[in-house]
């Protein structure tokens, strides 16, 4: 059976969002993604964000800079490694 460990919400994207990958750690389960899903749409409703718990993963869609996306993953007490 797989697990499945991959997670996308999507909002309506405006055309000129950007994409922003992250490699996050500490996320381990459905409440991690959760947390940082609500985070980033706390910071932009219309982003777009999917989370892959094996890969560390988290793609963000979004018109904030990416500094902005890190500093709210970062107070949800995840480390954004890069
Ligand atoms: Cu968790």
């Amino acid at each position: 059976m797989m697990k499945r460990s991959i997670y996308s919400s999507n909002a309506m994207k405006p055309s000129n969002a950007m994409k922003h990958i992250f490699t996050v750690t500490g996320m381990s389960c459905g409440h991690c993604v959760r947390a940082i899903t609500q985070a980033v749409r706390a910071l932009d409703p219309q982003a777009t964000v999917q989370v892959d718990l094996d890969a560390q993963r988290v793609e963000v869609e979004s018109q904030q800079p990416r500094t902005a996306l890190a500093d709210v993953i970062r107070d949800e007490g995840y480390t954004v490694v890069d």
